[in-house]
């Protein structure tokens, strides 16, 4: 019995350091390591844990060290891993949707991927950087463990510079989906949950000091401004850094402390800001004696003034859409830039100059496309419904995706907010919680606006009222509440009676409103269902909600129809939430074209058009 079970890995006692997430990962000297990787399915996950449920990490293995990487020693050594063998996922790619078999299952899958690597230069530092893997990932190279990460939406990497052996190259991951109580998300959510390496994996090449984080971003209230800092790792912290930005003539110098880092403040004359209209880009090289790294950025104002938002200090009405990162036409996750143009393109055909990417972190392609085609981003964790809240382990779990997200996205002038929940239930616990994260988002990023999509409250006594009301409101720059009048909430006539009470001296958005259609079903406005219904619960939303004096945006329920579990009816969800103003199979649904409408005369009001 024991013979049989084998560990996978060989244990190294230290696990490799945690490191500071590097910025910007690509345009810096990189190997990818997207395509093919062999996969082993191990629900039981008798790769991790011996027969005695202790985990091979900890107790290393005492029959002989086997590990699941290599090949038998001699035709009598038994191995019952065994890659050489095994079928192939695609990464980056969940599962779920590569293999019937794999579609709804949540677990443990190993994933091994060989490669050869010569580095550049001898001193040169190299890492492994995974842009995320849902949910828990464990990786090893060569038999050595490089350490843990937990959270599905968030990038990763491990220093290898001491792992990596000139030649063959062979890394192994360990994928685990499971959902959990005390997890962000928690059990309960309304999306697939997509398994695998879901994101863009890589080697990193730097120079052995090297340029590991930087922000060059417009001052808070300023117009040519630029502040920010730049951070070194490596032996000689205290250097020269150059800060140019050639289209604009600027070349400014600066010198790292001895922590490595140096706070940068620039003014720019001539600055063109970035803009919906104008989504102006500048490349600015950010150089030491030996490494310049390159990047595309704008630089815009955002804030709010009373009941508006102001961008470059001129009101503007947000015309949004929720988004999920799922590509409704191949099915399963949108990992790639051109899964972010397809989703994008079709928010501009909608006349959006905002998206609301929910309910998690998306893929970097996304803020970088949004950057270059002028729409605005909410960006958000997954700290949705009920999460635990008394629990420490599980506000740093939120406070890490948070910082994960924050770091990755900060030099980008598309996004303009930082949302920390969704239609959580107030609580003192759950507020606290709330507030704690918003603080650290303000710490580390004090400009751009902060939000939650909050929920709404009925007024018992008057059945025609609707409030909102949350003690987190205090705390955010712009209101946000979801509402399903005319859905979960009454029939869609319900909105021509509503009256809303919002007494805060604040911009007021409206998170999520919609109504499921199945595309091509057809009937009256008052058959659920049908795209006639949607259509009419869409007209007569926009109508109520223009009634609200502080309305200064929105984002309905949802771009596509997407995956969720909760979604059995058959014939008509058959596993898909059918909210989408597009099918799943890329059809536009007649409430598109009421919002398109919409939409059109907002820009026209707010002299967008
Ligand atoms: C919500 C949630 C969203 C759901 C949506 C729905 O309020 O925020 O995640 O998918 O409602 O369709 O019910």
């Amino acid at each position: 019995m024991r013979s049989v079970i084998l560990s996978l890995i060989l244990v190294l006692p230290v696990f490799a350091r945690a490191q500071e997430i590097l910025v910007n990962v690509y345009n810096r000297n990189i190997l990818s390591l997207n395509g093919k990787w062999s996969y082993i399915i191990d629900p039981y996950e008798n790769g991790y844990y011996d027969y005695r449920y202790e985990p091979y990490d900890k107790n290393p293995n005492p029959y002989g060290g086997y590990f699941l990487d290599r090949q038998p020693a001699g035709k009598s050594e038994l191995l019952e891993y065994n890659f050489d063998r095994s079928p192939v996922l695609t990464v980056p790619g969940d599962w779920n949707s590569q293999d019937d078999k794999l579609l709804y299952y949540e677990g443990t899958i190993w994933y091994r991927r060989q490669f050869e690597y010569t580095k550049d230069k001898p001193s040169n530092r190299l890492f492994i950087y995974f842009g995320a893997a849902n949910y828990e990932a464990h990786v090893y190279l060569n038999g050595k463990k490089l350490g843990q990460h937990t959270g599905g939406f968030t990038p990763f990497q491990y220093e290898i510079t001491d792992f990596i052996h000139e030649g063959r190259n062979s890394v192994v991951v360990k994928v685990d989906n499971r959902r959990r109580r005390d997890g962000v998300p928690t059990l309960n959510t309304d999306w697939w949950n997509y398994g695998g390496i879901t994101r863009d994996v890589m080697i990193v090449e730097v120079p052995e000091t090297f340029i590991a984080d930087y922000c060059i971003q417009m001052a808070k209230g300023q117009n040519n401004n630029i502040s920010g800092f730049i951070r070194l790792n490596g032996p000689v912290k205290a250097q020269k850094v150059k800060v140019e930005i050639p289209e604009l003539k600027s070349v400014t110098e600066f010198t790292t402390d001895e922590n490595g880092t140096a706070k940068v403040e620039i003014t720019l004359k001539n600055l063109v800001h970035w803009s919906t209209d104008n989504p102006k880009l500048y490349t600015v090289n950010i150089a030491t004696a030996n490494e310049t790294v390159c990047e595309k950025i704008g630089f815009r104002n955002i804030e709010t003034r009373g009941t508006d938002i102001l961008l470059n200090g001129k009101p503007v009405f947000l015309r949004g859409i929720c988004i999920h990162e799922e590509n409704p036409m191949r099915g399963g996750r949108a990992y790639s830039a051109e899964d972010a143009l397809q989703l994008l393109n079709w928010a501009k055909e909608l006349n959006c100059n905002y998206v609301r990417l929910a309910h998690y972190p998306h893929n970097e392609y996304m803020a970088r496309l949004a950057d270059e085609m002028g729409i605005l981003i909410w960006e958000e964790i997954p700290v949705y419904w009920t999460i635990l809240w008394d629990d420490p382990a599980t506000f740093k779990n939120a406070k890490s995706q948070l910082t994960g997200l924050i770091n990755r996205d900060k030099n980008r002038a598309s996004v303009i907010i930082w949302s920390m929940a969704n239609e959580t239930p107030v609580s003192e616990e759950r507020t606290s919680f709330l507030k704690n994260l918003s603080a650290h988002a303000r710490e580390l990023d004090d400009t751009r606006l902060i939000s939650a999509a909050m929920e709404v409250h009925r007024d018992p006594g008057n059945p025609n009222y609707r409030i909102v009301e949350d003690p987190f409101a205090d705390y955010v720059d712009i209101i946000n509440f979801n509402q399903y009048i005319g859905w979960y909430d009454g029939l869609p006539s319900l909105c021509d009676e509503v009256n809303w009470i919002i007494s805060y001296n604040k911009p007021v958005m409206i998170s999520e409103f919609g109504a499921g259609a199945l595309q091509g079903l057809h009937g009256d406005a008052l058959t659920r269902w049908t795209e006639e219904y949607q259509e009419d619960l869409y007209k007569r939303t926009l109508s109520m909600l223009s009634k609200i004096p502080q309305f200064r945006g929105l984002s309905p329920w949802i771009l596509c129809d997407f995956r969720s579990p909760r979604r059995p009816l058959p014939g008509i969800q058959d596993g898909w939430n059918r909210k989408g103003l597009i099918g799943e199979n890329g059809t536009k649904k007649k409430a598109f074209y009421v919002l398109q409408e919409f939409y059109m005369q907002k820009a026209k009001e707010y002299g967008d058009w």
